[in-house]
């Protein structure tokens, strides 16, 4: 299929063919952009109805603890995925399924903590980063892998149903944020960052002594979501991006001071970004040069340790985000305090291992952009944009101008400048974090609001710009208010990804409800049975819309009761869910699936489960009772 056939909107040629014609997408370059639906419309934002976006938005949710999936370019919110967070709707925190997730990857330490607390899990987290999974240098619709800074935890979606399937709690690492995949040969390691500093041995002998704090970069296998392997590293780590040749990855350190407090942590002029070499680690592992902490092998790739595992490069003020350019060669630093990006070229950072080059020789370009410079997408014609946090814009420039530039010639790398609404974090063309950036659309994520929208009292939306780059001209097509608070975003293709439309019955994330079915020996599918087993009762039932093969079932109070729900019926939208009133137990049973819930039934009485996903005229009839006899006395 053509480009020019695809029925979600316009094409390039008809987007400069739109500028050109004029009046069609209101405000210049630089000017603020004045609402009005029809030039959004000109730009093929608005899609008409039934019409499908060109790619998937996958945006994290901040300190929500949610993935979100948005349609690009409509900006449509299609989908919410809870990971680090408790979901109402959904029973995520509160199904067997979803518990066995979220506890098995914490450390004993951790469960230890949550015991106490009366809690099996946390129920918040803060999820910056969400990435996919890459083969050969672009996604490859297996995973999306996330963060929570709140927690120390990295997270996986599987791309096929859309749900959760891993977490795991970094042991010896502290509140990660910056995570991203491998792209080459594939994802591989997941690198993950631990910003805050703290003692290698946190169990309280150390305390206030900052000069035995460390910070932990860690690798970890996507594959198994287990720890590969750690490095101790000199100053904090932020952000990070890996290469397109699988041999380095890069994280920048706004506290290489080590400070404290803010006065000490902004104190050098200069900070740096630490370069991992992936080989060397690897065989520094395997040549046992590392000691076991929490059972992970860490290294320690500290300055001065004279070894190959890492370099550090020096890079002018509190450096913030790291972009890989879809040129394969350029990794650019974004400055945050410094009003430039430092471009490293990849091809010069072998030399820094190999021989006592200055670290500064693979620093091929670092242009002037202006005040702020946060994060860097690119457009996959040697273009880069960067959101500059200070100023309110998003600036356009070309990698080879800058490296030019630097070298003495006399070109002006900025191309262009836009206005946006306001102070934008980070930004994300389509397919822009691969080789196969397509320099259509550019989504700046902009943390404040102000007056964008209707006033909905002090905790204001942030405001999401959808801004078309097919031309020089940047323009800002429309707005796209959001609750806290997506940092990041990726937008990729529909051609990469490819959900199911209902579960496989033999999916294993119900293994556990499999395994207990074959014991009882209870037909999991077609179950309505309630098998009792001291002072546990199991009920296995499933639901056809309107109903649950269960009218009723009884259990005495104080028994330990667990419902399995498995839903039979077999086509898109046939949700059901299991929500047992009064007693705070909810949960969606998809399509083929199977969810289960455990509580106990301490309140005697008439009870009424219902159905809660609204799935057939007789959805409100769609419904059953729990009868909970007195404790004999
Ligand atoms: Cu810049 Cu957490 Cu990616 Cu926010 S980080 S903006
Ligand atoms: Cu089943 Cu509503």
């Amino acid at each position: 299929m053509s480009d020019s056939t695809k029925p979600w909107g316009l094409t390039r040629r008809d987007l400069l063919g739109a500028s050109a014609s004029g009046a069609l997408l209101a405000g210049a370059a630089g000017t603020a952009y004045v609402a009005s639906s029809e030039p959004a419309r000109a730009a093929g934002v608005n899609l008409a109805p039934g019409e499908l976006d060109e790619y998937y938005g996958f945006w994290s949710s901040g300190q929500t603890g949610e993935l979100r999936i948005l349609g690009i370019p409509s900006m449509r919110e299609l989908m919410r995925v809870p990971v680090f967070n408790r979901c109402s709707a959904t029973g995520w925190g509160q199904t067997n399924e979803s518990l066995q997730i979220l506890t098995e990857g914490l450390t004993e330490d951790t469960k230890a903590y949550l015991a106490a607390q009366g809690k099996r899990t946390y129920d918040n987290g803060d999820l910056h980063h969400p990435h996919m999974s890459f083969t050969d240098g672009t996604y490859d619709g297996r995973y999306l892998f996330m963060n929570d800074k709140a927690n120390t935890r990295v997270a996986r979606v599987r791309c096929d149903v859309m749900k959760c399937d891993k977490i795991i709690e970094i042991p010896n690492a502290h509140d990660i944020h910056g995570m991203r995949p491998q792209k080459y040969p594939r994802t591989g390691y997941v690198f993950a960052n631990g910003e805050h500093e703290a003692p290698l041995v946190n169990d309280g002998k150390i305390l206030d002594d900052p000069s035995q704090y460390v910070n932990i970069f860690t690798a970890i296998d996507g594959d198994e979501m287990k720890v590969a392997w750690q490095v101790i590293v000199s100053g904090n780590l932020d952000n990070t991006d890996c290469d397109y040749q699988g041999k380095y990855a890069f994280s920048t350190s706004y506290n290489s001071e080590m400070g404290m407090n803010l006065a000490e942590m902004t104190a050098s002029e200069l900070d740096h970004v630490v370069v991992f070499n992936l080989k060397e680690i690897e065989a520094g592992i395997a040549a046992g040069d590392y000691q076991e902490l929490n059972g992970v092998k860490v290294i320690d790739g500290r300055k001065g340790s004279n070894k190959n595992y890492t370099r550090y490069i020096p890079i002018p003020n509190s450096p913030h985000g790291v972009n890989t350019a879809p040129d394969k060669k350029h990794v650019v630093i974004n400055g945050k305090l410094s009003p430039t990006v430092s471009v490293i070229d990849v091809t010069k950072v072998d030399a820094l291992f190999e021989s006592d080059a200055d670290p500064r020789s693979a620093i091929v370009a670092e242009p002037q952009l202006g005040l702020g410079p946060l994060h860097t997408a690119y457009d996959g014609q040697g273009n880069a944009f960067t959101t500059l946090f200070l100023d309110s814009q998003v600036v356009k420039w070309n990698i080879d101008k800058a490296v030019r530039a630097y070298a003495g010639e006399n070109v002006d790398p900025i191309i262009s400048k836009v206005d946006v609404h306001y102070q934008p974090g980070h930004n994300s063309t389509t397919m822009g974090e691969t080789a196969e950036a397509d320099g259509k659309w550019l989504i700046s994520m902009n943390k404040f609001s102000k007056d964008r929208f209707l006033n909905v009292g002090p905790l204001k939306p942030e405001n999401e710009q959808l801004i078309n780059i097919a031309s020089d001209e940047m323009k800002v097509v429309h707005d796209g208010p959001t609750f806290a608070e997506p940092h990041d975003s990726i937008l990729v293709h529909r051609s990469k990804v490819n959900p199911r439309t209902v579960w496989d019955r033999n999916d294993p994330m119900w293994e556990a409800a499999r395994q207990q079915a074959a014991a009882d020996g209870v037909d999991l599918d077609w179950g309505a049975d309630v098998i009792r087993d001291g002072n546990k009762v199991r009920v296995y039932m499933h639901s056809v819309a309107p109903n649950f093969s269960l009218e009723k079932f009884t259990v005495t109070q104080g028994d330990e009761v667990t419902i399995y729900v498995t839903n039979m019926d077999d086509i898109d939208d046939l949700t059901h869910g299991f929500t047992l009133s009064n007693f705070g137990v909810a949960m969606e049973v998809g399509p083929q699936a199977t969810s289960s819930v455990t509580f106990v039934a301490e309140r005697p009485g008439v009870h009424w489960f219902y159905c809660q996903w609204f799935c057939h005229a007789l959805h409100m009839e769609m419904r059953g009772r729990m009868l909970v006899e007195p404790r004999a006395t």
